[in-house]
């Protein structure tokens, strides 16, 4: 009875299969040039970059409607930061220290935002508030675990700075979306190895913090879009997507693939991260570009070009990356179609779904149900609350959580 659900099934995802599965969504090259162009960020048709081109460290980018590149800042010190609504920040050592500086694209005057002494940066920006990692109050000279790193921000109307986070342990990674800060928070990290890192936010409208994520382990570098954070999380073992609803209060896993995810971005409904389910058995080394829809519970790849590609940035339907090739790094985008097909798939895996749950259970990791030539079906902790459903087909794939 199994084979048969099994192959209906099948031929279900067959005929509802797009073309081009293989290789995730048609990519482009946003900017293929000589020397490194890395970690691309993205507002609308705009995509901007650090790049090596000249054998320092500048900021470049590229309107996908023009032909030609602009060169944004050339201080041979610069880092990219955030991007919204065409206000780029970033952080530049122009000075010998890292400063936040900002520009209205493509040719607005150059902004100090913030001086002071000592570093900061990297920085985010979000409609007139900019925000960045600050350590004007870290002790210098002393091993990482005693660093004191602070959020700070700044909104550009008044031109006054906010101290968001100054706890006395180490701040790190903040992200702003509207009114909420999110961060990367050391303050539970008591025990070597310190490994222990949390999410806390910060509501600018109310002036309250709170903590977005206290769970175990790590949980690092997170991302946020109106009311939903998303992050690394490696609770379990191995890095993993999570997210939470401010909304609701609700936690969720986005991603608990076996092997590593990282460096989530999110606009709207759609989540996308690096993914090293597809590298060699040594270890890291070839990530793809992975997206999820929050509206369908669809997960999806997005790249899987065999050279490694860097952590992704999403805008709109628009996602860009960077990937290594022969020696070089070069930006790519894609842009992620309508979810037709893959709710469809959805749709088409459910009563499979329906079907286990009445049989029994399998609690732990991947169990595989049946193998037919390039076509596997696996469910995953099926009686878990966060049962999730996995359908590989040549290479493409779409998860349904319960
Ligand atoms: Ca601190
Ligand atoms: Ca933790
Ligand atoms: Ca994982
Ligand atoms: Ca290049």
């Amino acid at each position: 009875m199994w084979l048969k659900t099994t192959h209906l099934v099948f031929a279900a995802l067959l005929l509802l299969a797009p073309t081009g599965w293989t290789s995730g969504f048609s990519e482009f090259p946003v900017y293929q040039g000589p020397g490194f162009q890395l970690h691309p960020v993205v507002s609308g048709e705009l995509v901007v970059w650090n790049d090596y081109r000249d054998g320092y460290w500048d900021i470049y980018g590229k309107y996908l409607s023009e032909p030609n590149d602009l060169a944004i800042t050339t201080s041979r010190e610069s880092s990219v930061g955030g991007i919204d609504g065409g206000f780029l920040v970033w952080s530049d050592s122009r000075d010998g220290k890292a400063d936040v500086y900002g520009k209205h694209l493509p040719s607005g005057p150059e902004v100090a935002i913030c001086l002071a002494p000592s570093p900061q940066g990297p920085a985010d920006i979000s409609g007139a508030y900019v925000v960045w990692k600050d350590g004007r109050n870290s002790p210098t000279n002393v091993p990482p675990e005693f660093w004191n790193n602070d959020i700070y921000g700044y909104e550009l109307q008044t031109g006054s700075e906010i101290p968001i986070c100054t706890n006395p342990a180490d701040q790190i990674n903040p992200r702003i979306d509207g009114n909420i800060v999110v961060w990367q928070d050391g303050r539970n990290r008591f025990f070597p190895p310190f490994t222990e890192w949390d999410i806390y936010g910060y509501d600018l409208s109310t002036e309250q913090e709170f903590a977005v994520t206290n769970a175990p382990w790590a949980q690092a570098e997170p991302a946020i879009s109106g009311n939903v954070v998303v992050w690394m999380d490696v609770r379990n073992d191995n890095w993993d997507i999570y997210g939470k609803d401010l909304s609701t209060g609700i936690e969720f896993p986005i991603c608990r693939d076996p092997f590593g995810q990282g460096q989530p971005s999110i606009d709207g409904n759609i989540v996308v991260w690096v993914d090293y389910r597809n590298t060699t058995p040594e270890g890291w080394g070839q990530g793809d570009i992975y997206g999820y829809d929050l509206l369908t519970h669809t997960e999806f790849p997005i790249s899987l070009d065999p050279s490694d590609q860097g952590p992704p940035q999403i805008s709109g339907n628009l996602v860009v990356w960077h990937v290594r090739r022969n020696g070089d790094r070069d930006i790519y985008g894609a842009y992620i179609p309508e979810p037709a097909s893959t709710s469809l798939l959805a749709l088409a895996a459910l009563p499979l779904l329906r079907r286990k749950r009445r049989s029994g259970c399998t609690r732990e990791g991947v169990a595989e149900i049946s193998k037919q030539s390039h076509l596997r079906l696996h469910l995953v902790d099926s009686c878990d609350v966060q049962g999730t459903a996995v359908v590989l087909s040549l290479g493409r794939e779409v998860r349904i959580d319960r």
